[in-house]
């Protein structure tokens, strides 16, 4: 059926299978639905699908395809990473000339929004579902689309949100025992709730046991923690394994595969290619279970399960089932096992479907100690790879799900040693930690003067109510705050700069180039260590 809304003097054009006229709101029904716009709106909010993803107001042409091809599985949808129209998963929204917005968002999982000229289109990669239509101030439409999302997936709530230390930002994967150690040392009387252990303590990804820097095990490394006063927190990416793991090597039938019998693609990293877990396979999902209930016994009460995107990816599984319900249900089953005492974090994770079953999500890509990177930025238009801009923007846009779980905008950098971000821009990261009401740095204590170790104190100790003054301006208690240098996107690659960044995307999609590049940053790192 169809139906006009009459917003100003424009009349829009809905249609879909069945359309419901409430006080404030309209509510369409339909696995497709439109709505026609009087003309080509002047920007469209875009909504990634997962953590890393893109979330922006973007013009509403379409930007050009991110690259490299070899990643595209870790950082976008790959199933609409072609796509014409600017696309975002679940929501999106299209702005007016008085500053005012519509947006259309589905109140289901496995849905999709784009924006085709002067249709804005929702659609369900499986059944049909109830969809928000509102039109007023972003800040209030989005309050209410969150509204609606709580009472369907769920709110959870740990107020307040730990505080925590943890071990990428600085070390990276190279964390061994003796090093932890003395930096759990120096972070001394800080007010952290909880040191969190990184990527580099496992055999593999997909063998999740303590490598050879550990030798005492990860019992013993908790205790270690706990032994500071606080909690202990553990990283781990369960829904993934590289090649070379037993586990892949050992169970090859729990992992994703196409129609054709091939490994669906997770992406690269860690020096190979990372396949996805099947999390609707019965064993696959004892696994899951066990190894959940096995880190809890070692002692670690704070856990970042990241790469998640990896149980939504498309392919065949065990159970035919929805993507999104089947990452949903592998969630679910790590959720029961780890038990509701345990504090959730999900990382690289799909937005939606995550909501009701973690304590704690992490909104936009990471950080890094630069503000921007011209080759991801300029050459392959990528604006989801690890860096502070691409954080704040994204993290920006997703604060309305601040009502239905914590929202992690990744560390904040308070030391100037080892990055080359200004006082300004790590003022701005760690702002925006305030405003998530969610803190965290990995800055060694070894490499904080007495000024920004007592800067970093006054920031974990400092819980100023945050309030929205603008679209991107906050109250903090007594400072106005404002993200606006964050928020504009690098500009289309052309002439030169196109064809630099075709050879750059190129190369970047070769895996002996990222592990060239990965053998560099490790030497650098081993040298960095060695000072400490
Ligand atoms: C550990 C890290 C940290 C970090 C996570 C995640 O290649 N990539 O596109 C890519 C993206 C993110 C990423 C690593 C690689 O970081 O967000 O906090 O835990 O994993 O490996």
């Amino acid at each position: 059926m169809e139906t006009t809304l009459e917003i100003g003097n424009d009349i829009l054009t809905l249609s879909a299978d069945e359309i419901r006229k409430m006080d404030h709101e309209m509510r369409l029904v339909g696995a497709h639905v439109t709505v026609g716009l009087p003309r080509p709106p002047r920007r469209y909010l875009r909504h990634g699908w997962q953590s890393w993803s893109l979330a922006a107001w973007t013009d509403s042409t379409p930007l050009p395809t991110q690259r490299p091809r070899l990643l595209q599985p870790m950082q976008t949808d790959p199933v609409y990473v072609h796509d014409e129209g600017p696309h975002g998963s679940w929501v999106g929204a299209i702005e007016f000339e008085d500053g005012k917005i519509l947006l259309l968002g589905a109140l289901g999982l496995e849905t999709h929004v784009r924006l085709n000229g002067t249709r804005l289109e929702g659609w369900s990669e499986a059944e049909s579902v109830e969809w928000l239509v509102a039109y007023g101030e972003e800040s209030a439409i989005f309050a209410r689309y969150a509204d609606l999302l709580g009472d369907i997936f769920g709110r959870v709530e740990k107020k307040p949100a730990p505080r925590i230390w943890c071990s990428w930002y600085s070390l990276y994967t190279a964390i061994d025992e003796p090093t932890l150690g003395r930096i759990f040392d120096g972070l001394g009387d800080l007010p952290f709730d909880v040191l969190q252990v990184d990527d580099g303590w496992q055999v593999s990804i997909g063998d999740w046991e303590a490598n050879a820097k550990f030798p005492a095990g990860m019992k013993a490394l908790a205790e270690r923690i706990k032994s500071t006063g606080r909690q202990a927190g553990l990283w781990l990416a369960p829904l993934i394994a590289v090649k070379s793991s037993k586990l892949f090597r050992s169970h090859p039938d729990w992992f994703l595969k196409d129609d054709q019998g091939r490994f669906i693609s997770a992406g690269f990293n860690w020096g190979e290619p990372l396949f996805a877990l099947d999390t609707t396979h019965p064993a696959a999902l004892d696994w899951l279970a066990a190894l959940m209930k096995q880190v809890r016994a070692w002692g670690f009460d704070y856990l970042k399960l990241d790469f998640l995107y990896a149980g939504g990816l498309p392919g065949k599984r065990h159970v035919d089932m929805p993507r999104e319900a089947a990452y949903r249900n592998g969630i679910r089953v790590m959720r029961e096992a780890m038990g509701a005492d345990a504090f959730f974090l999900t990382c690289g994770a799909p937005i939606l479907p995550s909501l009701g079953l973690c304590d704690a999500l992490r909104v936009g890509p990471d950080v890094a100690g630069e503000w921007e990177s011209h080759r991801d930025a300029v050459l392959l238009y990528n604006p989801t790879t690890p860096g502070a801009k691409n954080a704040v923007r994204t993290t920006l846009h997703r604060l309305w799900l601040k009502p239905l779980v914590q929202t992690d905008p990744d560390v904040a950098y308070f030391a100037a040693r080892g990055n080359s971000l200004s006082p300004e821009q790590k003022r701005m990261l760690q702002d925006l930690a305030l405003v998530c009401e969610f803190r965290a740095t990995s800055d060694l204590p070894q490499w904080l003067t007495n000024e920004e170790r007592e800067s970093l104190r006054d920031f974990l100790g400092d819980q100023p109510e945050p309030r929205q003054i603008g679209r991107t301006q906050f109250q903090l208690g007594p400072r106005t705050v404002d993200f606006a240098s964050a928020m504009s996107m690098p500009e289309p690659p052309r002439g030169l700069t196109s064809m630099q960044g075709a050879l750059t995307g190129w190369l970047g999609s070769q895996g002996w180039v990222l592990n060239l590049l990965n053998k560099l940053g490790q030497r650098a790192l081993e040298k960095m260590k060695k000072e400490l």
